[in-house]
């Protein structure tokens, strides 16, 4: 039985769907800090600042694992670094007793938002210089270090991967800086253009939804014998920069026009990120594998999204 914290943001809402299909819905119990209007399976509001609420959910449901999501992401975190500290950390050692004290088995994701300007940026490797300088790569590094110490202190089963941007269409990111190939595709049905406030020439990994919910699903899955890493694993689809998804745009919607506005602070984010990373490391220990590419994502985001913003 699964407990999912930050099951309302942007992977938490695909995952707990996910989840619920494969395990059934009575066996995942979603939680966030807002209230979850209509749900498909249990739903209970969580602060995860608050750890015996955490603990007493978590044993109350019974449950054997610990999804833990809620986290404040790149840009939130620059421009409130202590209430970013607070929560992201204070939020993923909660998470980590819970799991300890009740046995669970234990996913937070990492991100490339972990690496820093000192790391090499092409095909960055599993192992390497870590010193980002931004807030949210600093709770990253630090995350991934304080669950690989519950495996090796306690035996806690934590597992986790190095996100790259994630392209959704069910649920918008908040203070990402990878954000910007999340928006670029509603504003390409709803206005045909886009200001991008990441600069032309930027180059970072990105995944399609999809595909980062397998991942979750085939690492949870995987033999723990085969393990050699465990937080985290680099993963990643591709990696772009915001010329070549217009040019991507443009094969279904030719008029498209790109123009920039970039933002000093998201921009200094992204450059101090890496360029492409290598994913091996997940492929050779848990067979990790992708299915969309540049066109296939754009060509299903814009299905997808004109289905859903025609309802709106
Ligand atoms: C962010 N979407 O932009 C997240 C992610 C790699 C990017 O960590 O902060």
């Amino acid at each position: 039985r699964i407990m999912i914290t930050g099951a309302l943001g942007q992977i938490g809402s695909e995952l707990t769907e996910k989840l619920r299909g494969i395990y059934g819905a009575d066996n995942v119990l979603a939680t966030d800090i807002r209230n979850g209007g209509e749900q498909s399976g249990p739903f209970s509001v969580l602060d995860v600042t608050n750890a015996q609420k955490m603990h007493d959910l978590a044993k109350d449901f019974g449950a054997d694992t610990m999804m833990h999501m809620a986290a404040l992401l790149s840009a939130t975190a620059e421009e409130k670094p202590l209430l970013a500290w607070n929560l992201n950390m204070g939020g993923l050692v909660n998470a980590l007793e819970a799991s300890r004290e009740l046995g669970m088995q234990f996913f937070t994701p990492s991100s490339i938002g972990a690496f820093g300007p000192s790391t090499p940026k092409k095909n960055t490797p599993q192992d390497t210089l870590q010193r980002p300088t931004t807030m949210y790569g600093v709770n990253k590094v630090a995350g991934e270090l304080l669950c690989d110490y519950y495996f090796q202190k306690f035996g806690i089963d934590t597992r986790g991967v190095r996100f790259p941007g994630l392209v959704s269409y069910v649920a918008q990111p908040g203070g990402g800086t990878t954000d910007y190939a999340v928006d670029i595709y509603y504003k390409a049905i709803e206005e045909q253009r886009y200001t991008s406030y990441i600069a032309e020439g930027t180059y970072m990994d990105m995944m399609y939804m999809p595909d980062a919910l397998q991942a979750i699903v085939d690492l949870m899955e995987a033999d723990p014998a085969k393990l050699i890493h465990r937080n985290a694993f680099n993963v990643t689809a591709m990696s772009f920069e915001p010329e070549q998804i217009a040019a991507s745009i443009r094969k279904h919607i030719p008029e498209f026009q790109m123009s920039y506005d970039v933002d000093p602070v998201r921009q200094a984010i992204a450059d101090s990120w890496p360029d492409s990373i290598d994913a091996s490391a997940a492929k050779n220990e848990w067979g990790f594998k992708t299915q969309y590419d540049l066109d296939a994502m754009t060509s299903d985001m814009l299905v997808k999204l004109k289905k859903k913003l025609m309802h709106v």
